[in-house]
C-alpha cells in the first residue's frame, strides 16, 4: 500500500537555491555569548510535526526547536557549546559520532554530572572529523530524545566540496495521540522495552511530515540523512535516482551505488549521498520509507527551472580522508566475545517470570551484554585496553530483535565473516539482525571511559550497555 502525497500546496517547499538552503532549511539562530560560546537552550517548545496546517505539538527542542539548530563547524576548529538546561529534570549533550575527549562525551556518571535543571555546561573540543553527525540528549534518552533533543551536526571539510546543493535531512518516527501529542502514556513502556523498542507511526523529515525539495536538473546534490529515532531501523530507497553512498556515520567510505537507491538505516546511523538530478524539468522523486506496512514517502526531489548543466556530472572522487588509523593489529588484537541476550521471549525472562505491563522498573534488566545487564556507567568495565591497542567485538545476537550497537569515541570497521577482512567504510553504529553475528575491530586509540551500548534507547535502558576503558 502507497500512503497518499498530501497535496502540493500543504507540503513545506524549499525556499532559495544553492548551498543556502542549509540554513533556510533548519533554526539556526544566533545565540553567540561574547566568550565565543553557542548557547544552546534545552528548554519546552512546540513543532509542527504533521505539519502547518495541523496543531503542533509539545515537544522538548534545543532552542524549543525539533530538531536544534545545525551546528556547523569545520575540521580542526574547535567546537564551543554552551547547554543551557531550562528542563524541569537534568539532562547532558551526547556528540554522536565525534572522537572527542572523553570529558566531552556527554554520559552522565561516567565521563560528567548531569547539568541540573537551572544549570549549565561548557563543551569545547576540537573537531577531529569532518562530516554528518549529530548531537542528542543521554539521559532518560528513550523519553528526552523521543521529545525532541536532537540536533544535526555538520562539520565541514578543508576545502569545500564540489557538490551544487548540501540538505541535512533528519529522519524520526513519533508514537502521536490521536489529538496530535506525543504519546507520553507509553513513555518507559515495559513492552517497549522488551521488544522492538518505542515505534511510531508518524515520520518527520526535519520536524514535518514531508519535505519539497526544489532541484535543477543535473544538478548534484549532497543529501545528509539521519536517523534520530528511538528505535526503528529505517530502510531507505530513492525513486528513479541513482544514490552514490560517499560517507556512512561521518566517515568518508570507498563511494560506491547503493543497490536499487536503497539504503537502511538504524537509529544513530548516518549516510552522506551524491545524487545527480537526471530527470526531466517537471519530475520528481522521492526518498521512501519502506515501512513493513506502507511506503512513506518523507522528501520529494523536484526537477524546476533551468537546466544547472547539459549533462550530469562525471564520478565524483571520494571525500577527503579523515584521520583514522590506516591498519589495525590483528594478530595482537585484544578480543572480546559480547553476546547480546535477553528480551521478550528469552530464557532470561522467561526465568524471571516477568509480566510485561506499563512502565519500567527503574532497576528492570532485561537485557544483557556478556551475561551482564548494566546502566553502562555502573560496575567494572567490560574490558580495559592499553591506548592503541587493536580490539575486536564479537557480537553474537542471540535475541529475537535486532539491535543497535553503538560505540562511544571511536569508529570501527564491520570485519568479514571468514577472516579479519572488513568492509569499505566505517562505522559508530551497526545493526544486527536477530540470530546474527557482528564482528567489529577500532584501534582504542581514544583515552578515557567508553560507552558500547544498544542505541535503541528502551534497550539501553532496560541492560543493554556497558563501559570500557582505554589507558
Ligand atoms: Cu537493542
Amino acid at each position: 500500500m502507497r500512503a497518499p502525497a498530501p497535496p502540493l500546496s500543504r507540503r513545506r517547499v524549499l525556499a532559495g537555491t544553492g548551498l543556502a538552503v542549509v540554513s533556510a532549511l533548519l533554526p539556526r539562530a544566533a545565540h553567540g555569548a561574547a566568550d565565543g560560546f553557542r548557547i544552546l537552550r534545552a528548554h519546552p517548545g512546540s513543532a509542527r510535526l504533521r505539519g502547518p496546517d495541523q496543531p503542533p505539538t509539545a515537544v522538548w527542542g534545543y532552542d524549543g526547536t525539533v530538531p536544534g539548530p545545525v551546528l556547523r563547524v569545520r575540521r580542526g576548529e574547535e567546537l564551543r557549546v554552551r547547554l543551557v538546561n531550562e528542563l524541569p529534570e537534568e539532562t547532558v549533550i551526547h556528540w554522536h559520532g565525534l572522537r572527542l575527549p572523553n570529558a566531552m562525551d556527554g554520559v552522565p556518571h561516567l565521563t560528567q554530572h548531569p547539568v541540573a535543571p537551572g544549570q549549565s555546561f561548557d563543551y569545547r573540543f576540537v573537531v577531529p572529523d569532518a562530516g554528518t553527525f549529530w548531537y542528542h540528549s543521554h539521559r532518560f534518552s528513550s523519553e528526552q530524545q523521543e521529545r525532541g533533543l536532537y540536533g544535526g551536526l555538520i562539520v565541514e571539510e578543508p576545502a569545500p566540496v564540489d557538490v551544487d546543493r548540501d540538505v541535512l535531512l533528519i529522519l524520526d518516527d513519533w508514537r502521536l495521540t490521536p489529538e496530535g501529542a506525543n504519546d507520553e502514556a507509553s513513555f518507559r513502556s515495559f513492552h517497549d522495552a522488551a521488544h522492538a523498542g518505542r515505534l511510531g507511526r508518524h515520520f518527520t523529515v526535519n520536524g514535518g511530515p514531508t519535505l519539497d525539495l526544489p532541484v535543477r536538473a543535473n544538478e548534484r546534490i549532497r543529501l545528509r540523512l539521519v536517523n534520530a529515532a528511538n528505535a526503528r531501523v529505517m530502510p531507505l530507497r530513492l525513486e528513479r535516482l541513482a544514490a552514490r553512498v560517499m560517507a556512512i556515520d561521518g566517515q568518508p567510505a570507498e563511494p560506491f551505488l547503493a543497490r536499487e537507491s536503497r539504503l537502511t538505516l538504524g537509529p544513530g546511523n548516518r549516510a552522506d549521498l551524491f545524487v545527480d538530478a537526471t530527470l526531466e524539468p517537471g519530475a520528481s522523486a522521492a526518498l521512501i520509507l519502506e515501512d513493513v506496512r506502507a511506503e512513506v514517502p518523507l522528501v520529494r526531489l523536484v526537477t524546476e527551472g533551468p537546466p544547472a548543466r547539459a549533462a550530469p556530472r562525471g564520478e565524483p572522487p571520494p571525500l577527503p580522508a579523515n584521520p583514522l588509523p590506516e591498519r589495525m593489529n590483528f594478530p595482537a588484537a585484544l578480543r572480546i566475545d559480547l553476546p547480546l541476550e535477553g528480551g521478550a521471549m528469552s530464557p532470561l525472562m522467561m526465568r524471571r517470570g516477568e509480566v510485561p505491563g506499563h512502565g519500567i522498573d527503574p532497576a528492570a534488566r532485561i537485557w544483557t551484554m556478556a551475561g551482564q545487564a548494566s546502566s553502562g556507567h555502573d560496575g567494572p568495565p567490560l574490558f580495559s585496553a592499553k591506548r592503541g591497542r587493536t580490539v575486536v567485538i564479537a557480537m553474537p545476537n542471540r535475541t529475537a530483535f535486532p539491535h543497535a550497537m553503538h560505540l562511544h569515541g571511536h569508529h570501527f570497521r564491520l570485519l568479514d565473516n571468514l577472516d579479519d577482512g572488513w568492509k569499505p567504510f566505517w562505522l559508530d553504529t551497526v545493526v544486527i539482525d536477530r540470530q546474527r553475528t557482528a564482528r567489529i575491530a577500532f584501534v582504542a586509540d581514544n583515552p578515557g571511559k567508553w560507552m558500547i551500548h544498544c542505541h535503541m534507547l528502551e534497550h539501553q535502558e532496560t541492560g543493554m550497555a556497558a563501559w570500557f576503558e582505554v589507558t
